[in-house]
């Protein structure tokens, strides 16, 4: 499949995920969507994503998994392949678990995997702050959040950039097709920041604090906490405590 082949590109968009999943069962493998501004870009939990124009903003839709367990590890491997998208660059970028892109220390992107039950897709979206100037960002981001502009104090190709995190979207789910999930979970330890580091992790409703020592077969985070005892989390969120 040429996934460059399917692309819906849309000026204006609530989100390019709900639009993924309205299209999605009369759309084809690997459709991607992208849009220059999304009015109700959304993360994880329904938070909100700041979509302004400048900024990537695009779905994949995947018709041929059929079932959603899978949904943790495509996020963790999309993260691989916008990664090695974004070292092409000659940017210092790194993983934080589960779902975040990080440069300095701050939020550059991020990836919303979500399940559509009624066509059996998987839709992944990424975001990604490209030429956003951070002076521009909401308050309550201005110390979170940077941009690949702020990063590499230029502006980037944004056609260019969309084509090779697709050529390596690809080239990382060929390797996920084929079973070749050890491999990509160690790509992904290899880039990730939280390894070997005390975290407090915050899932719905729980807090759990520890020294994060592994990403298991399924994509959780297993916690070593203080008492000796080895906590496996599905999804929540992660704070550094050093
Ligand atoms: C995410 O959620 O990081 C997933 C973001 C996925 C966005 C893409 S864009 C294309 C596709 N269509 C969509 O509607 N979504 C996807 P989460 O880990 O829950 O992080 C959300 C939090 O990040 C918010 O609560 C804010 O604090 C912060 N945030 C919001 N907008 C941001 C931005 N542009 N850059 C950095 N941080 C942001």
């Amino acid at each position: 499949m040429n996934w460059s082949e399917n692309v819906i590109r849309l000026d204006e968009v609530d989100s390019t995920n709900e639009y993924a999943k309205r299209i999605a069962d009369r759309s084809e493998d690997g459709t991607i969507i992208i849009a220059e501004t999304q009015t109700q870009g959304k993360g994880r939990l329904n938070r909100y994503w700041y979509s302004p124009r400048g900024g990537i903003w695009m779905s994949i839709i995947l018709k041929s998994i059929r079932e959603s367990p899978y949904a943790q590890l495509l996020t963790l491997f999309t993260g691989v392949a916008v990664i090695q998208a974004l070292k092409s660059l000659g940017l210092q970028v790194s993983l934080k678990w589960p779902n975040d892109i990080i440069a300095n220390n701050k939020k550059l992107g991020g990836i919303l995997t979500e399940w559509e039950p009624t066509s059996g897709s998987v839709i992944i979206g990424i975001g990604l702050n490209l030429n956003i100037d951070p002076q521009t960002f909401p308050p309550e981001l201005q110390h979170t959040a940077t941009s690949v502009l702020h990063e590499l104090k230029s502006e980037i190709d944004k056609d260019g950039l969309v084509n090779t995190i697709l050529k390596e979207f690809q080239t990382v789910y060929a390797k996920f097709e084929n079973g070749q999930i050890e491999e990509l979970l160690l790509a992904w330890k290899h880039n990730s920041n939280i390894l070997g580091r005390d975290v407090v992790v915050e899932t719905v409703g729980q807090q759990y604090q520890g020294r994060a020592i592994d990403v298991d077969q399924d994509g959780s985070l297993i916690l070593k906490e203080k008492s000796g005892k080895e906590q496996k989390i599905v999804a929540g969120d992660v704070k550094f405590l050093e």
